[in-house]
């Protein structure tokens, strides 16, 4: 009977505390307006539009920029070392890899193109590059700062037919695993749009003991083009390596086909440099983007995700590494941002972000009636930093002079068709 007793008050005391939540959230705590002042921390009860849902129950990691810590707005430094005194499009540096620290000092691989005349599509051949990383090597350069840097020359030649890479080999990105040294890299076996295809290769990869080198190739592809018929079958671009969960996550580039083209992001996960790499099951795992640039970010994994797609200029997360959400919206992201990611294969699970790394502009020369176009390394520097706290980076305002703004102008026809509008 007591036992009755006690089970019949604990019931009732369960009953009214939920009647009493249930009251709680039935009052409307702001009924005059939302309130002035700060955001209210936790989501309020109030009647809500969507998009202050999104504030509360989005995937922001914030409420607002400056308390966003996977918000930033990115600042662009030229380097010092490279010979952009002689603007030249036979000779061209682009796509760099990640930045690593070691021997004392910074490392960074990018792709290297000298050639004896500028990328020509239609003209491209055994000489002629058809793109601006056809007929490339990767090359590395070694900094002090991050702002000189010191051109070390070839790490990875053009390979010897019929490896992969005989053509071009491109946009590398590095591995530092056990002890020993991995560079990835796009390893074309034709020439880049060459006989009506698109921009198609796989990847391959080199090994040394040595950020130095000397490297030693696969020889082999390392992460296949997918099976006929799937998102990955022609493309597999910008191999990006980072160490997570005690294996190999090389996330990638591929393209979906279509006009215009869908460009997303794929992952393939190996238990050794070399592979065997096994594509992720939910691939893509990104739907937008281009080059790609990931780095550990607390107990996930977030992408800058740049230039084409639905979810471009965004910052990404995902707390599996696979399953990723828009944490921010910025712009002007860095283009093929190479991160200084200091913890890119440390996998403690506790991923600290990043603030600078070395990226690309494109540049158009115009030479007579030509228009030449070569690439030229910079730096950027950003606020993705859990150790960081600059809010001058957490500014999304950015003011560009009007000059830059009426460079972007019309286009001819577009200027036709408005005018014509005018008298319909
Ligand atoms: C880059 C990368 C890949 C493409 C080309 C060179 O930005 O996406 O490397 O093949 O463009």
């Amino acid at each position: 009977m007591r036992l009755f007793a006690i089970l019949g008050s604990i019931l009732i005391f369960t009953i009214s505390c939920t009647q009493s939540e249930t009251k709680k959230t039935e009052v409307d705590e702001y009924p005059d307006g939302f309130p002035y002042g700060n955001v209210p921390r936790e989501k309020p009860n109030t009647p809500m539009s969507a998009a202050l849902e999104r504030v509360y129950d989005g995937t922001y990691a914030g409420l607002e920029n400056h308390s966003n810590q996977l918000f930033s707005r990115f600042k662009y430094t030229p380097l010092k070392g490279f010979d952009y005194g002689k603007k030249d499009a036979r000779i061209s540096r682009r796509d760099a890899s990640k930045v690593i620290k070691a021997n004392g000092k910074y490392y960074v691989w990018y792709t290297h193109r000298n050639t004896p005349t500028p990328p020509d599509a239609e003209a491209g051949n055994d000489t002629i590059p058809s793109r601006d990383w056809d007929l490339a090597e990767i090359w590395y350069a070694t900094s002090e700062d991050g702002f000189t840097w010191e051109e070390q020359g070839v790490a990875v030649p053009r390979l010897e037919k019929p490896y992969p890479g005989w053509r071009s080999v491109s946009t590398a990105d590095i591995l530092v695993y056990k002890g020993k040294y991995y560079l990835y890299y796009q390893a074309y076996t034709e020439m880049p749009g060459g006989a009506g295809r698109g921009d198609d290769c796989p990847v391959a990869a080199s090994v040394s003991d040595s950020p130095d080198g000397p490297w030693t190739p696969s020889n082999k592809v390392v992460v296949e083009n997918g099976p006929e018929g799937t998102w990955d079958q022609f493309i597999i671009h910008d191999p990006y390596p980072l160490v997570y969960k005690d294996k190999i996550y090389l996330y990638y580039k591929g393209e979906m086909g279509g006009n215009p083209r869908v460009r997303a992001q794929g992952l393939a996960i190996a238990d050794h440099p070399f592979g065997p790499f096994k594509k992720h099951p939910l691939n893509p795992v990104i739907n937008s983007g281009h080059e790609t640039a990931l780095f550990p970010f607390k107990e996930g994994i977030a992408a800058l995700v740049s230039r084409h797609g639905l979810e471009h200029n965004t910052i990404q997360y995902a707390p599996d590494g696979v399953n990723f959400e828009i944490a921010s919206i910025t712009s002007l992201l860095p283009i093929a941002p190479g991160a200084h990611v200091p913890d890119a294969f440390v996998d403690n699970g506790n991923g600290r972000g990043i603030t600078w790394g070395l990226c690309h502009f494109r540049d158009v020369l115009k030479v007579g009636g030509d228009s030449q176009s070569y690439s030229m390394l910079a730096r950027f520097d950003c606020d993705l930093s859990l150790d960081l706290n600059d809010p001058e980076m957490k500014e999304s305002d950015i003011f560009n002079d009007s000059s830059i703004n009426f460079k972007f102008g019309l286009t001819t026809a577009q200027l036709k068709r408005i005018k014509e509008a005018l008298h319909e």
